[in-house]
């Protein structure tokens, strides 16, 4: 029997209440492999977390192999194989943005400090947590001990969203779609693109959308999706939050054929700033992950692709005595 070692921040938190149930009846490790779960939250939620920990139990989960529930980060992180950095403040009515990312910040360096001191150089670290790149990029700075390419921030949800968007315009089961990426920030500069798009393997698309359509509704429309979201349900995106968590680390964990998006160090490719966690258009297999190069991008892609990264660089001039 093999066992992985999972933690979860903000473990009381919506996202985690869907994320940990997807992640314990998903198949994203061999059948003999055992999960032990560490539930990391803040001292607050610890009667919630209790609540969490008892439900996962009821599932009688074959995958289980142990809950640990906790707020000390020592314990959370110590020999985690994988580290799901969801918990965060919420932005409250009246809070500036710059408030929100420095509040965060604050707790993502934190975080890093811990995870340098206590786990192994070969832990995986997947940020969740708003404003995900640059608390990616805030815990890269604090885990030298870690290589970059085992921190990536999470822009799947976005790529889930373009995906299923396209498909549903031309007509086709999502699974038909692939080499739709995003490009840049987990906001609405991100840049939900098309121009590598296949359909069934093939890019003779026949016309099924014009570009009026993606400038002016698609792009628009995957960019503001979690507004979207929020308008209908009366709370932010989470079970599709969890959803893309999943197939982030699946990713990770067992490769890709298709390209992924996801938050990575920039090194400065495309001509972006190597000093921002930015998404990029990638092929994953087992090991690592390599951006795609030498693609094409068009006078308006560039614009798009500079627009995100500008933004990214903001926050990271907000943030960067935490540098
Ligand atoms: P919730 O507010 O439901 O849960 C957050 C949890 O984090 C709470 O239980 C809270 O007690 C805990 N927490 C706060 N500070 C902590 C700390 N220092 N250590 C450990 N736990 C702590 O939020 P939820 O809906 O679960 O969303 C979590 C984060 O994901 C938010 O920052 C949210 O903005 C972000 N998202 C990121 C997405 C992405 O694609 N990157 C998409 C979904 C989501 O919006």
């Amino acid at each position: 029997m093999k066992k992985k070692i999972i933690t979860i921040t903000g473990a009381a938190g919506n996202i985690a209440y869907s994320l940990i149930f997807r992640l314990l009846s998903g198949q994203i490790f061999p059948i003999n492999t055992k999960i032990q779960l560490n539930l990391l939250d803040i001292p607050e939620s610890s009667k919630i977390l209790k609540g969490v920990k008892y439900e996962i139990e009821d599932c009688a989960f074959e995958s289980l192999d142990s809950i640990v529930t906790t707020d000390s980060m020592e314990a959370a992180f110590g020999d985690s194989d994988y580290i799901l950095l969801v918990g965060a403040k919420p932005r409250i009515k009246g809070m500036q943005r710059s408030d929100l990312l420095l509040d965060n910040a604050n707790i993502f360096k934190n975080q890093g400090i811990a995870i340098n001191h206590h786990c192994r150089d070969s832990a995986k670290i997947i940020v969740v947590g708003n404003p995900a790149n640059t608390n990616a990029l805030i815990v890269s700075h604090h885990t030298p001990k870690i290589p970059s390419e085992n921190i990536t921030s999470l822009m799947r949800l976005d790529q889930n969203r373009a995906k299923s968007i396209f498909a549903s315009k031309i007509n086709v089961p999502v699974t038909s779609v692939s080499r739709l990426v995003v490009w840049g920030n987990h906001s609405a500069t991100q840049f939900p693109d098309i121009s590598n798009v296949r359909v069934d393997g093939l890019d003779d698309l026949e016309k099924k959308y014009d570009n009026v359509w993606i400038e002016k509704n698609f792009i628009p429309r995957v960019q503001n999706r979690g507004a979207e979201i929020i308008d209908y349900r009366g709370k932010s995106s989470a079970a599709s939050a969890a959803s893309a968590v999943y197939d982030h680390l699946n990713s990770i964990v067992n490769g890709s054929d298709d390209w992924e998006s996801m938050g990575v160090l920039s090194a400065n490719k495309y001509n972006i700033s190597s000093e921002i966690f930015y998404s990029f258009p990638l092929s994953v297999n087992t090991d690592n992950y390599k951006i795609i190069e030498d693609l094409d991008l068009s006078e308006a892609s560039l614009s798009y692709i500079k627009t995100t990264e500008k933004e990214l660089i903001h926050e990271r001039d907000i943030i960067k005595d935490l540098l």
